[in-house]
């Protein structure tokens, strides 16, 4: 199954009104398409999921279409897929096993299931797992890496147990650098390096981390990780370890292909507030926790709208953790903005629903945007941050739409 992008559909739209090449549509910039960029999306199926757009096979790389994503929960069968490894194994809830320790924990221990799930206080907590290269294939200039549009993001209820406490039983070291995890996939090929993440003492600590059990009150499906992840609230996915075997106390920091060369961002680049020291360069430093946006998810690329009836946009917005001030939407290509109303409140780590409703009077090409701006006062950007793997894009994303 083929469905046209809303790039796609805006690529269309441009051409039919001449403007292919423009970079600028009113004050906030459209960027044009990027050489390399899709033009169109596959639809595909994984066991137990809806159909999600296929990124890759694989690994299976899946994205949520924007559709999806109009309530502020995430549904498990719509929820984003994502690995990087492609032996991924099915798990055996009886036989599986957690591991706790490593050189900075005193008694090393291991956990089933069951008794994750009932020796420790479960703590529930929604919050948003987005990836880091979530809008990778809108920048501009085009980069390598899965083209994710706007789906590599999903909002879920997590129960689990806190990652404090797991330490605390192996009798964690006071000077405890960083905490590492590793996941039951491992690569095809040897010479491929393993997906190992770490975070540093002072997040995998915090009363917020969890090793979750439970998504949107079910087992975490195969897929986003069964039986058991970690849940860094705030943070980018890439620290989410999904299908968790090994949790490692470290006295140093770890060293390893995706902690020295892959999610990293220029030092000094982005309005990020948390750091993680252990593991920065001069240059640069991982990437910590999810910048303040916005997407609107019921509005497509030139749909048609009747002059005189009410028109509602709605979407999500969110960010790091520091708490949403407002959501504003604009109608007229960012020249001015008004206050959208927002949703249930889910905790600090969740989207936000919002929705902003007028009557359209004026026929003819409407420019609507969105723009969330957070606590810290921190907004999205007009134009993207350059940087080498196309992470963090909080660039805001006109939608035109027709008047009739
Ligand atoms: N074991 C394992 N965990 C992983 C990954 C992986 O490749 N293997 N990818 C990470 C990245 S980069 C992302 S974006 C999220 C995706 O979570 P999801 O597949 O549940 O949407 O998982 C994270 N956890
Ligand atoms: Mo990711």
């Amino acid at each position: 199954m083929v469905i046209r992008t809303r790039r796609s559909v805006l690529q269309t739209a441009l051409g039919t009104l001449g403007l292919i090449g423009a970079s600028q549509i009113g004050p906030v910039a459209r960027a044009a398409l990027p050489s390399g960029a899709l033009e169109s999306e596959v639809l595909g199926r994984l066991a137990g999921k809806q159909p999600l757009l296929k990124r890759s096979f694989r690994p299976p790389n899946y994205e949520s279409p924007v559709a999806y994503l109009n309530d502020a929960i995430t549904p498990n069968d719509r929820f984003f897929v994502r690995w990087h490894l492609a032996n991924i194994p099915v798990i055996d809830a009886t036989s599986w096993r957690l591991s706790v320790g490593g050189d900075s924990a005193a008694h090393a221990y291991e956990l089933t299931l069951a008794q994750l799930q009932h020796e420790f206080e479960p703590v529930e907590m929604v919050a948003l797992c987005q990836c880091a290269g979530n809008r990778r294939g809108l920048s501009d200039p085009h980069v390598p890496g899965v083209q994710w549009g706007n789906g590599a993001m999903g909002n879920a209820r997590w129960k689990g147990a806190r990652l404090k406490d797991l330490l605390v039983r192996a009798g964690v070291a006071k000077e405890t650098v960083e905490v590492a995890f590793n996941g039951a996939d491992g690569p095809l090929l040897d010479g491929t390096p393993d997906f190992v993440k770490s975070i540093p003492a002072w997040k995998a600590l915090d009363d917020n981390t969890l090793v979750a059990y439970e998504m949107n009150g079910e087992p975490l499906p195969h897929w986003n990780g069964f039986p058991a992840r970690i849940i860094v609230p705030g943070w980018t996915a890439t620290y989410w370890m999904k299908q968790v075997v090994s949790i490692r106390a470290l006295p140093q920091p770890l060293s390893g292909f995706w902690m020295n060369t892959a999610y990293r961002i220029p030092k000094g680049k982005f309005p990020v507030v948390d750091r993680f020291v252990s593991q920065e360069s001069e240059t640069s430093t991982p990437i910590t926790e999810i910048l303040v946006n916005s997407l609107i998810t019921n509005l497509e690329e030139g749909q048609r709208f009747r002059a005189g009836t009410q028109l509602v946009v709605k979407g999500l917005a969110w960010d790091g953790g520091a708490g949403l001030r407002h959501v504003e939407v604009s109608i007229d290509a960012g020249r001015t903005w008004q206050s959208a109303e927002l949703g249930e409140d889910h905790g600090r780590f969740s989207t936000r629903a919002w929705q902003f409703a007028f009557v359209p009077h004026a026929r003819g090409r409407m420019t609507v945007a969105a723009r969330a701006t957070n606590s810290q006062g921190t907004t999205q950007t007009e134009q993207l941050i350059v940087n080498p793997a196309g992470y963090h894009n909080n660039v805001i994303q006109p939608i035109n739409v027709e008047i009739t």
